[in-house]
């Protein structure tokens, strides 16, 4: 009998691409507080929490404040990223995410996401996918962070999978670790040098085809 896989999908860089608009917020707390933030320092926040995001900013910035400020900014930038997330539809789907799932649905095959984003749910419902995952995993469930690899690991026991048997798709260095550090197979979506760590990598997800997939699973 074949083995029961299933598959756990990080969101950002992944199935949508929000870093773009997590940057426009980020930036926009940057210049309020009196320094620039760029695309590439953008690049730390991939995979980091809201909190550890701001912290990492507001070093960039040397900028010290109390932690009452730290509250009010998270919420501050949080409420612009919304606007933009509260814009989104399914055409934001990242290339060859549709045609996997259709796939996986169509060989029974389960998956869960696995993300660090407390929005998570509501992306999914703007983009339509809400529906499709058998389990979501988000921000709100764990106490520990990727490269922790706690959010994987409950995405496998929500599955009803071993985590041996897993396969998770991520986008961030920390992400490939977290899947490492739970013994699954990790595919890295990016810069193969970054995500050396990873079981495979696929430069981005137009590359992730259903051919890949059929090569993987068999
Ligand atoms: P939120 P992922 C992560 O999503 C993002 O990559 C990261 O930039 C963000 O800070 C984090 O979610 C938290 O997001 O502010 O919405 O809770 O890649 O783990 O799906
Ligand atoms: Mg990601």
């Amino acid at each position: 009998m074949k083995k029961e896989i299933g598959f756990i999908f990080d969101l950002d860089g992944v199935i949508v691409d929000t870093a773009k608009y997590h940057f426009l917020a980020w930036r926009n707390l940057a210049n309020s507080l009196g320094f620039d933030f760029t695309e590439e320092q953008n690049e730390l926040l991939k995979g980091v929490s809201r909190v550890k995001s701001l912290e990492i900013l507001l070093n960039i910035g040397k900028v010290e404040i109390s932690e009452e400020e730290k509250q009010k900014y998270l919420l501050q930038k949080n409420t612009e990223y919304l606007g933009y997330v509260n814009k989104m539809t399914d055409e934001e789907i990242l290339p060859g995410i549709n045609e996997l799932l259709n796939y996986l649905d169509s060989k029974g095959i389960k998956y869960a996401l696995g993300s660090a984003s407390k929005n998570a749910p509501l992306i999914l419902e703007k983009v339509g996918l809400i529906k499709r995952f058998a389990a979501i995993v988000d921000g709100n469930d764990v106490s520990k962070a990727k490269p922790d690899p706690e959010v994987f690991l409950i995405g496998a026991q929500k599955l009803q999978m071993k985590p041996e048997n897993c396969i998770v798709v991520e986008d961030a260095i920390a992400g490939v670790e977290a899947a490492n550090a739970a013994k699954m197979i990790s595919i890295g979506i990016g810069d193969a040098e970054l995500l050396k760590e990873a079981t495979y990598v696929l430069k981005d997800t137009s590359g992730f085809t259903v051919d890949f997939l059929k090569n993987l699973i068999n």
